[in-house]
């Protein structure tokens, strides 16, 4: 593996390849696993990660790179084999999440800014030495008639500068990931809600970036698609969502970042494939558009395997579909008949 973070960058966005993000922090994995009623136990947390990172055909063929958390980085498979290595022997770029989640903006009602900055050279020089690759930082930026504020915005995004100069600094290619989200209360915004506010996030956040001299051929964007609140009247078809999240991203994000791999945000699993392919089957970019899904690659497999060593197959198979199938999304080649086949 090279060790320039601009050609870690481009194998992280190749052809037909995206991103596993399997960073859900020890509070997330409770909630997805009580969905399955399964103990949050670092054993089962293990396991779960194995079974994904074993699945051959979907790690080598659609996984250009693994997000994980701090526990994971540090894991090993059963047989001793570090998760590191497993990830590495398959093609795929081990990556860590680094912040430490959104917390209340003072003075900000309704608003978050992400923390964990403080410490952070310290920390990423120790996640290079395990491995990492790169790295993922969330900001959370909530949506109604009067939010975001400017300010909310504005402090999200340097943040998000500050963490990106940091990571190249240490050699570590950062994705950074501002998520306008669909799905928290009210959740009742249009798409062309969804569109304004999407766009003065994307240039709000180049700006502080250009600002913080990060080298945008090392980098990776990791946007929200532009799609109504989940409990908007008026959803949308895969051509309007396509249609507004590439006219958004063509005025914000310059052509030297090499790809964006978007987040799914709550869409349901064929929504985030249907969505992906409509936007490569219709549009040529600058950049690649990919994934970095965690529900939407996900989901199907937790619920195969439910907590039972007897159903890792089970599970392995489930996240290999969904890893196929984006695949071909990820190049435009995708059609719903194949969900079937
Ligand atoms: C996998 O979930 C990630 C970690 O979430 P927490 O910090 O809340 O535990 C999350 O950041 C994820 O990487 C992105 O939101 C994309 O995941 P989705 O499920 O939206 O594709």
């Amino acid at each position: 593996m090279s060790e320039r973070i601009e050609d870690i960058a481009q194998a992280m966005v190749q052809e037909g390849q995206g991103i596993l993000a399997a960073d859900e922090s020890t509070g997330t994995i409770k909630k997805r696993f009580d969905s399955i009623g399964t103990e949050n136990t670092e054993a089962n947390r293990q396991a779960y990660r194995e079974m994904l990172f074993r699945s051959q055909e979907a790690m080598n063929d659609c996984i250009s790179g693994v997000i994980m958390f701090e526990e994971t980085l540090y894991q090993k498979a059963v047989d001793g084999t570090p998760f590191v290595d497993l990830i590495k022997a398959a093609g795929a770029v081990p990556g860590i999440k680094v912040d430490l989640g959104a917390h209340p903006l003072p003075s900000a009602p309704g608003e978050t800014v992400t923390e964990g900055l403080d410490g952070l050279r310290g920390r990423l020089s120790n996640y290079y030495e395990a491995g990492a690759r790169f790295a993922k930082w969330r900001a959370v930026i909530a949506i109604d008639d009067v939010l975001p504020t400017y300010g909310g915005i504005k402090a999200n995004a340097h943040a998000l500068a500050r963490y990106a100069a940091l990571c190249q600094e240490a050699g570590i290619v950062p994705i950074v990931e501002p998520e306008v989200q669909m799905d928290a209360d009210p959740a009742d915004h249009t798409i062309e809600r969804c569109h304004e506010v999407t766009a003065a996030v994307l240039k709000t956040v180049f700006a502080e970036l250009s600002d913080q001299n990060v080298k945008l051929e090392g980098m990776i964007l990791k946007p929200n698609m532009v799609v109504p609140g989940s409990k908007c009247a008026a959803q949308c078809s895969p051509e309007e969502v396509a249609h507004h999240t590439v006219s958004v991203l063509k005025r914000a994000v310059p052509s030297a970042v090499p790809g964006i791999a978007f987040l799914s945000g709550g869409q349901s699993v064929i929504e985030a494939t249907a969505n992906l392919n409509a936007m490569n089957a219709a549009f040529d970019t600058p950049w690649a558009l990919t994934y970095s899904y965690g529900r939407a690659l996900q989901a199907s497999a937790l619920s195969a395997w439910g907590g039972n060593a007897d159903n890792v197959a089970a599970g392995s198979d489930a996240f290999t579909q969904r890893a196929k199938m984006n695949s071909l999304a990820a190049k435009g080649e995708w059609k719903e008949d194949m969900e079937a086949a």
